[in-house]
Order: structure tokens, then C-alpha cells, then sequence
């Protein structure tokens, strides 16, 4: 039987409305839904690797890594494999479940796509689920990252597709989204989200919103970052993003794509306590666990350790997950669910 909760034809007038119920009454329906499609004590963690820093040709204005800006950050090329897989290890014995490699391309060249797929193999079999973001994709190359075992390809649509263009003017929003349907195509889980704070307003974020819901598939993972602003980069000096406003945005992810993963991304450093805990109550459900995110600083795994305690919620491994049989050292099928009281995805 189909499932009403899960549709594609949201309209923005649907979205504005809820967008606009009482505080109160937006959180009770994201996290009725919430609870009805995952276990509202336990969160996903991923940890995040720069993989080749800084240079990039593209001018989005919110960018560390673009070369257009004057930023203070460490320019580094691709790094070799033995650092990732000592990164990737590392991220493993602190709980991740997925480890993200990012570069700051703008589209993927094939003498990098030989080196991301060895990368992809080897974070592979440590028992760690992959996801890459490296700009665009064409269709053969989604194919060929699937074929060594990618599990997740990350890839914003930041905000609605008018605001876009002026956030970004060297490529268009079309070219995201083909890039977003050959990851489907491709049979790779998508990650797509986006970034408030560009100055954008609440209806760009609605849109946003309903552009990734009406996706024929809603992405898997939907990452809702909080601009991290960089000294040097255009957007610098941005207005903060209200922090209602922030936490509606997560109610509304939540609530149009009810079965996805939503992660409280980049800008978590910047949140206190409460209005994190109020993020997991209206329906995120992921983050990012580590000291660093590309090139800016994520909030601290100490404190991490610390508020995840006070709330009572433990973190997930994938019931698909996959780890080392420490004496043969071979790969062994094991459905883990540490503290998985109930099962994601009913
Ligand atoms: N170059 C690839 C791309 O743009 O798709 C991959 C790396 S890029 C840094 C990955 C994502 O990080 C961007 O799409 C954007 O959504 C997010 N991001 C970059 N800088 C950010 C910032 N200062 N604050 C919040 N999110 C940011
Ligand atoms: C995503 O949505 N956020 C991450 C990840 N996907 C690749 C990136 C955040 C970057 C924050 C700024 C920086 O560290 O440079
Ligand atoms: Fe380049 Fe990605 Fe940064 Fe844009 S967001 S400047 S594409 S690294």
C-alpha cells in the first residue's frame, strides 16, 4: 500500500504553510513523523576528510576553497591514500559509520577518478560506509565509483535555483541536478542539501526544500548546513541565520522527506546546546563527528560525547554495515545495530 507520507508533488504553498504553523505545532508533526520513521534517541555520525584543499576554480561565495578569494587556509594537493586510510581508521575507532572525502574540483577528471576509486576501495574495506563529494559527475563515472563500492555521493543544491545564481555564476543549477541523476541513475545512495545563511530568505529555503523532495527519490541523506563564515570569502559579513528559522527548516526536511537522514551539518560549532537538541527533536538525525570538517573547525568530539550523553541518544551503525574479522582480517557480514533499539526505516 502507498505510503502518503512519502510524496513528490509538494507544492510551496503546501510547504509555506507549514512552514508557517505555530512554532509548536510545526515540531510535533516533524517529530511525530520522526518517531514513526526512526528511532528519535540514535543519530548517524559521519566523519569528514579534505582529500584536496583549496584552488578550486569556482566562485561560490561561501567557499574557503575557491581561488578567487583570499582565505587563510593550507593549500594541499590530493593526498595520498596511506593518510586517508590512517584518517579513515582513525574515524572508525571514534564511532563513524561513514567516512565523507571531499575535494575542492570542480568536476572530477579521470586520472582523479583512478585515485578516488583506489581511496573508495580501501575506506571500503576497513567496514566503513563511503561517500565522496568532488564536484560534477558525468553518467560513466557515477558507474564506475558504484562498481568499486561507493555507498553515497554528496552533492548541494544549496539553496532555491533563483537565489542560486547569485551565490554561484559558474555553473548552473541544471548542471547540479544532472549531476544529482547520475548518482541515481548510477544506483548510488544520493546526499544533497544545503546552506542557510547566504542571505537568502525563507521562501529560497522552502524551495529548496521542495526542490529535493520532489526528486523522484528523496536523497537519503540530507545535509542542512549553517553558513561557517570565512574571513575573505564574499559572505563574511553575512546576517546571522535566525535560529527559529533554522530549526523550521529542519521540521520541514523532516516532514517532506520523512524517511531521509537529516544531518545537522557545517555550523554546529556555533550552536549551543539547546538549539542543537532542538534540531534532533524536529527531526535531524545525522552529523558530523570530528575535531575538523574540510577547512574549517567542527564543534569538538569532547563536547559532542558530552551533549550526546546529556540527551540520552546513541549513535547508529547501518544494519548493512560490514567489519574486519580481527583475527582473518577479512571482511565479515555483521547486521550491527549497536544500541539500535528500533530499526530506521520501518
Ligand atoms: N567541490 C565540491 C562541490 O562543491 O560540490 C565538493 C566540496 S564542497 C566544499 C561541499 C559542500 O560544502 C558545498 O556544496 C557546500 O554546500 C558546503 N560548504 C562549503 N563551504 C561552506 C561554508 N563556508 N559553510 C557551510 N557549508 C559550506
Ligand atoms: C556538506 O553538506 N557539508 C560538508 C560536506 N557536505 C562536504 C562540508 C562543510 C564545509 C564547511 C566549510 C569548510 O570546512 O570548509
Ligand atoms: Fe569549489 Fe566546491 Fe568550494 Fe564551490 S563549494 S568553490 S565547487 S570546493
Amino acid at each position: 500500500m502507498k505510503d502518503l507520507n512519502i510524496k513528490n508533488d509538494w507544492t510551496v504553498l503546501e510547504l509555506q504553510n507549514l512552514y508557517d504553523l505555530p512554532f509548536n505545532d510545526l515540531l510535533w508533526k516533524s517529530h511525530e513523523l520522526h518517531r514513526k520513521y526512526h528511532n528519535p534517541n540514535e543519530i548517524q555520525i559521519s566523519t569528514l576528510m579534505s582529500i584536496k584543499t583549496g584552488g578550486c576554480p569556482e566562485d561560490c561565495k561561501y567557499c574557503s576553497q575557491s581561488i578567487r578569494y583570499d582565505t587563510d587556509i593550507n593549500l594541499e594537493k590530493t593526498l595520498p591514500l596511506i593518510d586517508i586510510i590512517k584518517q579513515a581508521k582513525d574515524a572508525k575507532e571514534s564511532g563513524a559509520t561513514r567516512f565523507c572525502m571531499g575535494a575542492a574540483w570542480r568536476n572530477l577528471t579521470q586520472s582523479n577518478l583512478k585515485k578516488v576509486k583506489e581511496m573508495v576501495k580501501e575506506v571500503k574495506s576497513l567496514g566503513l560506509e563511503t561517500c565522496v563529494t568532488l564536484g560534477m559527475l558525468s553518467d560513466t563515472q557515477a558507474q564506475e565509483l558504484k562498481e568499486v563500492g561507493l555507498d553515497y555521493y554528496n552533492h548541494n543544491l544549496d539553496t532555491s535555483e533563483e537565489y542560486y545564481k547569485k551565490v554561484v555564476t559558474t555553473r548552473t543549477y541544471q548542471d547540479r541536478l544532472d549531476t544529482l541523476q547520475h548518482v541515481r541513475d548510477a544506483g548510488v545512495k544520493v546526499c544533497s542539501g544545503g546552506i542557510l545563511g547566504l542571505g537568502e530568505g525563507n521562501i529560497d529555503r522552502i524551495k529548496l526544500i521542495q526542490v529535493l523532495a520532489n526528486l523522484n527519490d528523496h536523497p537519503e541523506s540530507v545535509p542542512i548546513n549553517r553558513l561557517v563564515k570565512v574571513e575573505g570569502t564574499p559572505y563574511f559579513d553575512n546576517f546571522e541565520v535566525d535560529e527559529f528559522d533554522f530549526i523550521r527548516v529542519i521540521a520541514l526536511a523532516r516532514i517532506a522527506m520523512p524517511k531521509s537522514y537529516v544531518r545537522l551539518s557545517a555550523g554546529r560549532d556555533t550552536m549551543n546546546e539547546q538549539m542543537q537538541a532542538l534540531c534532533f527533536f524536529a527531526g535531524a538525525n545525522s552529523i558530523f563527528y570530528g575535531e575538523e570538517l574540510l577547512t574549517t573547525k567542527n564543534s569538538t568530539i569532547a563536547h559532542d560525547r558530552e551533549l550526546l550523553k546529556k540527551l540520552k541518544i546513541n549513535t547508529m551503525r547501518d544494519s548493512t554495515d560490514v567489519d574486519v574479522d580481527k583475527k582473518t582480517k577479512k571482511l565479515k557480514d555483521i547486521p550491527v545495530s549497536i544500541n539500535n533499539t528500533q530499526k530506521p526505516y520501518a
